[in-house]
C-alpha cells in the first residue's frame, strides 16, 4: 500500500491517533499532526522523520476551540493546505456514572470534543476537498455508536452522533468525489480508560484484565486500508472488536479464569 498525499490527524499525541501517524508514515504520506500536547507530537515527528523520512507539519490544537480550529487550519502554509485525508480521531470519554449522578462538566467535554470538535475540523478542511474534487474524511466512531451501555449514555450519544454525521456528510458530499468513512472500534488499550477514569491507572487496567484488547496499531492498520482503496471505492463503516468481545458489555476474560 502506498499513499503519497497529505493526511491531517487530530489527537495524534496518543493512542489510535499516534498509531495512525505511524501507519500513514509507513506508506509514504506527509502528515499534519495536531493535538493539545505539542511536545508529544514533536517527539513523534522526530521519530517519523528518522524512521521513514516523513515530512510533518505540527499544529497545537484544541478541537473544542472553534476560532482556533478555523484560524489554524485556514492559516496552513500553501504547501500544507491541501489535505487529502482527514482523520477525525480526537475524542474522549469522561466517567461511567449514572446520568442522574454524573458531572455535567464531563458531558460538556465529551460533546464539545467528540461532536462539535469533529464538526469544526470537518468544516475547516472539507471546502478545499470539494474544490479539488478529491479527499477522504475518516471518522473514529465506536461500538458505542451502535450500542448503549449503563453509565455511557452521553459518550454513546456522542458516538451515535458521529455515525449520523458520517452518514449526513456522505450525502452532502455526494457528487464531489470526496469520500466519507467511519471506523468503529471496540476495546482498544490506549490512554482512553485512564482519561475516562480521571487518571486512575489501576481502574483503567482493570478494563482489559484477563482479555486481549485491540492495539492502536490494529485500528491504524484498518484506517490506512480504508484510505488506500481505489478512488471509486468508499468504505462506509467498519466495526472492529477484539475476538474476546462480543458486544460493548459482553467480554470473555480467559486470563481471569485460572
Ligand atoms: P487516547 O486518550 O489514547 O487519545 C486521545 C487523543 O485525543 C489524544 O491524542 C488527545 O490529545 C486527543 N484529544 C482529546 N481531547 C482533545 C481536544 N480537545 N483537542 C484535541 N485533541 C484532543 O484515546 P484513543 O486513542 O483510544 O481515542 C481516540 C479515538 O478513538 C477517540 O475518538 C475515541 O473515542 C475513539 N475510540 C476509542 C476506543 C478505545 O477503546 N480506546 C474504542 C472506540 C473508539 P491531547 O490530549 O494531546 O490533546
Ligand atoms: C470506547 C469503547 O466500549 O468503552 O469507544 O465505549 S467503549
Amino acid at each position: 500500500m502506498k499513499l503519497s498525499g497529505t493526511v491531517l490527524i487530530t489527537g495524534a499525541s496518543a493512542g489510535i491517533g499516534q498509531a495512525c501517524a505511524r501507519a500513514f508514515a509507513a506508506v509514504g504520506a506527509r502528515l499534519v499532526l495536531t493535538a493539545r500536547r505539542f511536545e508529544r507530537i514533536e517527539r513523534l515527528a522526530t521519530e517519523l522523520r528518522e524512521e521513514h523520512g516523513t515530512e510533518c507539519h505540527l499544529l497545537e490544537l484544541d478541537v473544542r476551540d472553534r476560532e482556533s480550529v478555523f484560524g489554524v487550519i485556514g492559516g496552513l502554509p500553501s504547501e500544507w493546505a491541501e489535505i487529502d485525508v482527514l482523520v477525525n480521531n480526537a475524542g474522549l470519554g469522561r466517567g461511567v456514572d449514572k446520568l442522574h449522578a454524573a458531572d455535567p462538566d464531563g458531558w460538556d467535554e465529551m460533546v464539545d470534543t467528540n461532536v462539535k470538535g469533529l464538526l469544526y475540523v470537518s468544516r475547516a478542511v472539507t471546502p478545499g476537498m470539494v474544490q479539488r474534487r478529491r479527499g477522504h474524511v475518516i471518522n473514529l466512531g465506536s461500538v458505542a455508536g451502535h450500542e448503549v451501555y449503563p453509565g455511557g449514555a452521553v459518550y454513546c450519544a456522542t458516538k451515535h452522533a458521529v455515525g449520523a454525521i458520517t452518514k449526513g456528510m456522505r450525502m452532502d458530499l455526494l457528487g464531489t468525489g470526496v469520500r466519507v468513512s467511519t471506523v468503529d472500534p471496540g476495546m482498544v488499550e490506549t490512554e482512553f480508560s485512564v482519561v475516562r477514569f480521571g487518571g486512575d491507572a489501576e481502574r483503567a487496567a482493570n478494563v482489559y484484565r484477563g482479555m486481549t484488547p485491540l492495539t492502536p496499531a490494529d485500528i491504524a492498520d484498518t484506517v490506512v486500508w480504508v484510505a488506500t482503496r481505489p478512488p471509486h471505492v468508499n468504505i462506509d463503516e467498519i466495526i472492529i472488536k477484539p475476538t474476546d468481545q462480543a458486544s460493548a458489555t459482553l467480554v470473555d476474560r480467559p486470563g481471569a479464569r485460572a
